[in-house]
């Protein structure tokens, strides 16, 4: 069905621009069909294709329209009565009821990547133009409660308190089926960039403590801290559910695409059903890119390729003049070493309270858990834990432990980003990367470089 909608888009736009994917000159050619993916000239068992990706745009990064568009949809297949509801709600209870089953163990990262497009899959039933958002929590690790994608308007997911009642998703207005009103209770830091890189930088020999990495240090972190109806069993039905878990998986996507190795790291049963997932396997969904879903900072499409106010949203100001790209940045540190990263100036690594310890906990047991299942999530909290504190005992050692930073980029980020960039070589933002690469040219043309994952 993509591949036919795929030709017919691209006959049409070929009779105008002439692109044509049939030699390694072409390949990295893209351009835009009717359902908004990105069409890219790539090789496939030894032939030039046009593969067209969904597009998973970074929220803090999206036009009010794209969001808006996000939460219209999101909220039409939420809401009794519309086509799809059925399967939202049979789909969001598979969270719930099988959550011991599918955290703490090897199913964590697959079964979540094939629960985000499960449900991206019914927005798309209603508009083939919508994506899942995801939402980087790094992005303003250090104060995250007070800029998007929190925020009273109707386009933004609303704030903090017992019952959301504003932002796109307030109540009343919006039924959220089984449970009533969301709630929330947003509070304290979340893990930094350099807290990614650290985990990023896990070696591809051991995938469950990868795995669990990303999961305890992490994943549960936004849990606890959104805390409300993110720490039910019921998490998903707060919508900046799958923002998070859009997060975590492009982490997996980031670490898995280092190396062949890691790629191929899942060291368990491939081909074993996973658990309440229509019989999907790991193997269905471990390498991302096979599933046709890239994850962006920011899309290009929207005002024309490279348009300057959708690039600039992934600048990081330094100083006056100078500013560094996220995703430059972002890979930086994850080829540092970890000796390097240490000596960043930087927030602590958030460690779970004890109290929000509990509340995984909890989740575990209302979610099935065996006394076995409750043991090993007890025991893999208490390695995070351990692993955070002994982190943050060797930046005390380093000197660059910082409880406090002042105002700007450095509070938001949770680290010294200016010496950031110059511990790790850092090249600052080129103008060639921000300006419209091939200006005059809305739906064609090559990728600037270093602007965007993956292409
Ligand atoms: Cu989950």
């Amino acid at each position: 069905m993509i591949v036919v909608f795929a030709l017919l888009s691209l006959v049409s736009v070929q009779g105008t621009h002439q692109q044509v994917c049939s030699a390694a000159a072409h390949l990295g050619r893209w351009w835009y069909n009717g359902c908004a993916q990105r069409c890219v000239c790539e090789t496939k068992a030894g032939e030039y294709v046009w593969n067209c990706y969904r597009e998973r745009k970074e929220f803090t990064c999206m036009s009010s329209a794209q969001r808006s568009l996000f939460i219209e949809t999101y909220k039409l297949i939420s809401t009794p009565g519309h086509p799809e509801y059925a399967q939202y709600q049979t789909l969001i209870a598979r969270h719930s009821t099988n959550f011991a089953a599918i955290h703490t163990t090897q199913n964590f990262l697959p079964w979540h990547r094939w629960f985000a497009m499960e449900l991206e899959n019914l927005l798309q039933n209603v508009n083939c133009k919508v994506t899942l958002p995801w939402w980087d929590t790094a992005k303003n690790a250090g104060a995250p409660w007070g800029v998007s994608p929190w925020g009273a308007p109707a386009d933004l997911m609303g704030t903090s308190g017992a019952c959301i009642n504003n932002g796109g998703f307030a109540s009343p207005g919006w039924p959220n089926g089984a449970h009533g009103c969301i709630s929330r209770t947003n509070s304290g830091t979340l893990p930094t960039a350099v807290v990614e890189a650290g985990v990023l930088a896990m070696v591809p020999g051991n995938y469950g403590a990868f795995s669990d990495a990303l999961e305890n240090q992490i994943h549960n972190l936004v849990h606890v801290r959104v805390a409300g109806t993110m720490v039910t069993g019921w998490s998903p039905e707060d919508p900046i559910f799958f923002l998070h878990h859009g997060h975590i998986d492009y982490l997996w996507d980031l670490w898995q695409r280092k190396s062949a190795a890691h790629l191929a790291a899942y060291s368990f049963p491939m081909n074993a059903v996973m658990p309440v997932a229509y019989g999907a396997t790991p193997a269905q969904f471990n390498n991302l890119a096979a599933t046709n879903v890239k994850y962006v900072r920011n899309s290009l499409s929207t005002l024309g390729n490279g348009h300057f106010l959708f690039l600039a949203c992934n600048l990081i100001k330094i100083t006056a003049v100078l500013s560094v790209d996220l995703n430059v940045l972002q890979s930086a540190m994850v080829r540092a070493t970890p000796t390097l990263l240490r000596q960043i100036p930087q927030l602590p690594a958030p460690v779970l309270t004890a109290a929000e310890e509990k509340m995984m906990i909890d989740m575990n047991r209302r979610g099935g858990g065996t006394e076995r299942s409750v043991q090993e999530a007890t025991r893999k909290l208490a390695e995070a834990r351990n692993i955070a504190t002994k982190a943050n005992e060797e930046l005390e050692k380093a000197g660059s432990l910082r409880e406090y930073f002042e105002g700007g980029v450095n509070r938001a980020l949770g680290f010294d980003v200016a010496q950031a960039v110059k511990l790790l070589k850092v090249p600052p933002a080129q103008q060639q990367q921000t300006a419209p690469a091939t200006a005059g040219v809305p739906a064609l043309g090559r990728l600037p470089v270093a602007v965007g994952r993956g292409q």
